[in-house]
Formats: structure tokens, sequence, C-alpha cells
């Protein structure tokens, strides 16, 4: 379906210069969890994950899979599942129940928590009927993300995704407004059908359509202060589009990643986003009527491209704010102390046998779940060196740990600061620092669920060092 013609449906003033702005915000306000402890430092939530029924084309019911929140005051699943927010140092209990007619499980991208709270595929499964509470402490500020790592390719696609923000709670930056922006899409048939058998193309890249959501809606409109500073939170949760997003004759501002605030904000004309990746942005409102965020279109390897799209439209209201650029809290990130001595692994990504339906995608040749797993000591320190063989991006993505970017293809990043998902160009290499500070079977793979499910994902063993004292073979001598 025209995704203009749905927009007009919804009463979406949207992507067409001659459409008269309206007065209506069009842009969806994500609904934020119920907490349900009182103590100001936990934060506690209980979800089911459903089949549930939304509308995204007037009159014809799209069957999902979501989560919802058992004591929001109307009780309906929604995509993105319910906005969890929490403070940096609380402790987040979350309670979810199955009632999928398949296994699922709840995994926590980007946060580093106890290895048995993470949803990884080889053993957080949770089956049909089944429940679980995690509990964990929040170490990470920013803008989080919660989805299924079970048949990952087709549950985030029907559904199963949602966000968690942590905020930081000593000296909040001081702007206008504080947004969140889910950008997502999806495939509709005519009569309001998820397509979820996957093309060739959908393989190849990650399933990429022409329906673009943002927040869980096509895009549309929110009105804005004129001159304000505003905040926005952005993650990238398709399954294998990118975004490149782009004002008119304005930069964005950079101050924060995956991992959290960057060391030295920088500004960017167009910044793309990977599945899996957050950014935190400072934007100015310019003083005249509106303001439209797009995403420029981006080249995927072998000719293929994702389209430009516009995400947003800010109509733009009152008096001129003449504000300062907000003051941000000073940041250090220390280097991790990578020298010429340090270890360096380097992880080949590629694809074998041909394209579309059989496609294998392999981290050094290795397929998961067959590959062993990769077995390091903790506090241990490496450099990845990660390798594209293949025509296409694949962002990857490191679970319960963070890193720091060394170079891609060369080329330093801006700032200092932690992430959890880079990409790796095709043909491309892409270095990173990581110290194995985590206990336990974790997993590293392509953020695009069509590679992961597919083979490119592997286990990681961060196991624990041995104890310092006499060596071993002096052990038992006397
Ligand atoms: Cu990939």
């Amino acid at each position: 379906m025209n995704p203009r013609v749905l927009a007009l449906a919804l009463g979406l003033s949207w992507g067409c210069g001659a459409t008269e702005p309206t007065a209506a915000e069009g842009l969806p306000a994500l609904r934020v969890a119920v907490d349900l402890d009182d103590d100001p430092r936990v934060v506690e939530v209980e979800l089911v994950a459903e089949v549930a029924s939304v509308e995204l084309l007037p009159g014809q019911p799209t069957e999902v899979w979501a989560y919802r929140d058992v004591n929001a005051p109307d009780d309906d699943a929604t995509i993105p599942g319910p906005r969890i927010e929490a403070s940096l140092g609380d402790t987040l209990v979350v309670h979810l129940r199955n009632e999928l007619p398949e296994a699922t499980t709840l995994h926590w991208h980007g946060l580093r928590l106890p290895q048995a709270m993470d949803g990884n595929p080889d053993d957080g499964v949770l089956a049909p009927g089944e429940s679980t509470t995690v509990r964990f402490e929040l170490r990470d500020p920013g803008l989080h993300w919660y989805h299924s790592h079970h048949g990952a390719d087709l549950q985030t696609e029907r559904g199963l995704q949602g966000t968690l923000l942590v905020r930081e709670p000593a000296a909040p930056i001081a702007v206008d407004r504080d947004r969140v922006l889910v950008l997502d899409d999806i495939a509709l048939d005519d009569d309001g059908t998820l397509r979820l058998e996957p093309s060739q193309d959908d393989i190849m890249l990650g399933r990429r359509s022409g329906q673009v959501l943002v927040n869980g809606a096509p895009p549309s409109t929110a009105r804005a202060r004129r001159g304000a500073w505003e905040r926005w939170r952005v993650v990238n949760s398709a399954n294998g589009r990118f975004f490149a997003l782009a004002l008119p004759q304005q930069p964005l501002r950079v101050i924060g990643w995956d991992g959290g605030p960057v060391a030295q904000p920088y500004d960017v004309d167009v910044l793309v986003i990977a599945p899996g990746e957050r950014y935190d942005l400072l934007v100015r409102m310019p003083e005249h009527d509106e303001l439209v965020l797009r995403s420029e279109a981006v080249p995927r390897g072998g000719g293929a491209a994702d389209p430009a799209v516009e995400l947003l439209r800010l109509q733009l209201h009152g008096a001129v704010v003449r504000a300062a650029a907000p003051r941000l809290p000073a940041v250090v990130v220390s280097p991790l102390p990578v020298d010429d001595a340090t270890a360096v692994r380097r992880l080949e990504l590629e694809h074998r046998t041909g394209n579309g339906k059989g496609a294998v995608f392999t981290i050094d040749g290795q397929r998961w779940p067959l590959a062993p797993a990769l077995h390091v000591e903790q506090g241990a320190l490496e450099v990845l060196e990660l390798v594209n063989l293949s025509p296409h991006e694949h962002p990857f993505h490191l679970h319960g740990m963070r890193f720091q970017v060394l170079d891609r293809d060369g080329v330093t990043p801006p700032s200092a600061g932690w992430k959890d998902t880079v990409t790796v160009s095709p043909g491309g290499t892409t270095r990173l620092a990581v110290r194995y500070d985590a206990l336990g079977m974790w997993m590293l793979h392509c953020s695009i669920p069509e590679h992961a499910e597919r083979g490119m994902m592997r286990d990681l063993h961060v196991m624990a060092a041995p104890p310092p004292g006499p060596m071993r073979g002096e052990e038992g001598g006397a």
C-alpha cells in the first residue's frame, strides 16, 4: 500500500509539501510501563508476550506478536512495547509471561547485566505458558532496546521489541523536550496482513519494507517550540533497514552513543544508524514554521539502497525561545590501554552458498549453532578485528559487555565513547578494543537477525581467570 494513502487514511499530515500543517500531534508518545514498586530505586514491570491485533491500515487489523503491560490502564499490547523508564543505578525487575504459541526470550540489547538475565537463545528460552523474572542493576545510561532473541528475524519483525530509557539522575540536561524516536519498518499486504515470507533481498540485506514506522506509526507530525533545544534519543529497531538522519541546513549534534554519553560531542550532517544502534542527539529548533527530519538514501552494497524517506515533520509554534545550548556534564571515557602487545582476534564475516534462500552467514567460516564457542579469560583485553568478506553491511553486536571502536576502515571515530553495536562495511574492517569483564556464556553476532539466525552468531565464553598464587607445578608439591 502507498504509505501516503495509509498516512492520510490515518488522518496524518505527512510527506507532502502541499499539505497544510495541522495542529494535531501525529507522532505517538510511547506509553511508559507502570512501575509496581514504591521504592524509588526499584522499577518493577509486568509484561505479557502475546498474539495481538493492531490497526495500521484503517479497518484492517494486523495480527502481531507484542508485549503488553499487564498494569496499563487500557491493557492493550503495543508496537513497540511499553517504554520502561528508570534511572542510572536503579534495580530493574521485569516479569514476563509467554502467552505466544511458541518459545521466546527477552534479551536486553546494550546492557551490562548478569549473564543469566541476558535472554540469549542458548539458555534464556521461555516455553509457551512459562514465566520468568529478571532483576539487575542499571549500570548504563541512555536508550536501550529489549527484544526477542529466539527466531529473532521473525519475532522482532512481528513486534516483540521495546525500549528501556535509563536517565542520568544527577544533572539532567536542560532541554525543552526529551523525545524517544523508535525507527522501524514493516511489510503489510493490502488487507493488513504482516508479510513474513522473506524475499531473496530480505535475506541478503535483512527485512526492509516501504512502510517506515516512527514510534509504531507511519511518519507524521509533532509540535515544537521555535528556537528551543530538544534532545532526541533514537534507536533503529528495524531488521535490515539503515537510516541516515538529516535536517535541512543544520547539523545534528551527537552527545551519546549506545553505551552512554560521548567524551566529545560533535556535529554531523548525516547520521547513519544501523539496526540495533542508538544515538543521543541535541537539536535546536529553527525560528521559522517547520523542521523536517529525513532519512537520506543509504547505499547497501551490490547496487542496493535503502531509499530516502521523511520521518518527522515538526510544526513550530510560539515566540522564539533564545536559550543557549544546554550545558553538558563533563564526560570522561578512558581509552582501553591497547598497544602493539595487545592480542588481536580476527573474525571474518562472510556469507556462503549463494544468495537468497539457501544463504548461510558465517563468522570465521563457522555457522551458529554448530560453531564452537570462543573462549576468553575474564579481564582479558583484546583487539577484535572484524573483517567483512561479504558485499553487504554487518552491524556487529556484543552481549553483556561494551567496547571502544578503534577505527572503521582506518578512520577513527569522532569521539571516545562506549558502543555495543557497530557496522562493518562491505569489504571493510572495523577494529574494536574490548575487555571481557563479565563472566559467562555470552554471544556476539550480526545485528541483522536474518543473518544471525542463518549462522552469523557465535557463543563467547568468558571464563574465570586462574587465581593468583603458586604456579601450577608447585601445587601439592609438599
Ligand atoms: Cu549481517
